[in-house]
């Protein structure tokens, strides 16, 4: 009987997650976002561009492992968002939804603590906790974005079908109803002075 091809390669099976820095030994794609990369993301241009001058620092890197490429294939990625602020803005990873809108995605937290918004295409947002152990589930149709809150690296390790492609425009356009603060008391949830009115579902 013919093996799938992937059997040949037992990299491709087989990788090791760094717990501590979330790196890991087997990867097709790797991302790194510095905040030259992310203009427009973050909602204070102006601490944005003063960042760029003052070193420009990573604010996350992307690994990610998609063993095969079939209709029913998974991949993997972990995502290590660094500790840090645009103004009183948490760092934190773009934010996408899905070109295969129906596609969802599992998160599990390996470490740091930190937040993700899940927003609708109609406007509805949810933030949900994360610290080492939770594992989210993001529905289909739901755009998602991790933040950082805390003074330690957040890692995460996700997976998703391989099918499920990564679409920024929409979050590029609209950005999400909510930004993540750093509050006197912790991590704030502030309306987005950029968010368009125009899209419905949105409560201030
Ligand atoms: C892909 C998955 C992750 C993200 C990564 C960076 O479906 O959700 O691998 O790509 O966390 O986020 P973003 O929004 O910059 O792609
Ligand atoms: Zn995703």
């Amino acid at each position: 009987m013919t093996q799938p091809a992937v059997l040949e390669s037992a990299a491709a099976l087989s990788s090791v997650m760094d717990m501590a820095r979330g790196r890991l030994t087997v990867c097709t794609d790797t991302v790194r976002m510095r905040v030259t990369d992310m203009r427009g993301v973050f909602s204070n241009q102006e601490a944005c561009s003063t960042l760029e001058t003052e070193g420009n620092p990573t604010v996350y890197e992307v690994n990610r492992t998609e063993p095969e490429l079939g209709d029913d294939s998974l991949c993997y990625a972990s995502t290590i968002v660094y500790p840090g602020r645009v103004g009183e803005e948490y760092f934190m990873t773009r934010g996408h939804t899905h070109v295969k809108g129906s596609a969802p995605e599992i998160y599990l937290t390996v470490r740091g603590e930190g937040m993700m918004l899940l927003q609708t295409h109609d406007g509805k947002i949810q933030a949900l906790s994360m610290a080492s152990g939770t594992i989210l589930y993001v529905p289909g149709e739901t755009a998602h974005r991790i933040v950082n809150v805390a003074e330690e690296a957040l890692i995460t390790f996700a997976v998703y079908p391989a099918t499920a492609g990564i679409d920024y425009d929409e979050i590029q356009r609209t950005g999400f109803s909510r930004i993540v603060h750093a509050g006197p008391d912790g991590p704030d949830l502030v309306p987005n002075p950029n968010y368009p009115s125009t899209v419905e579902g949105i409560t201030s």
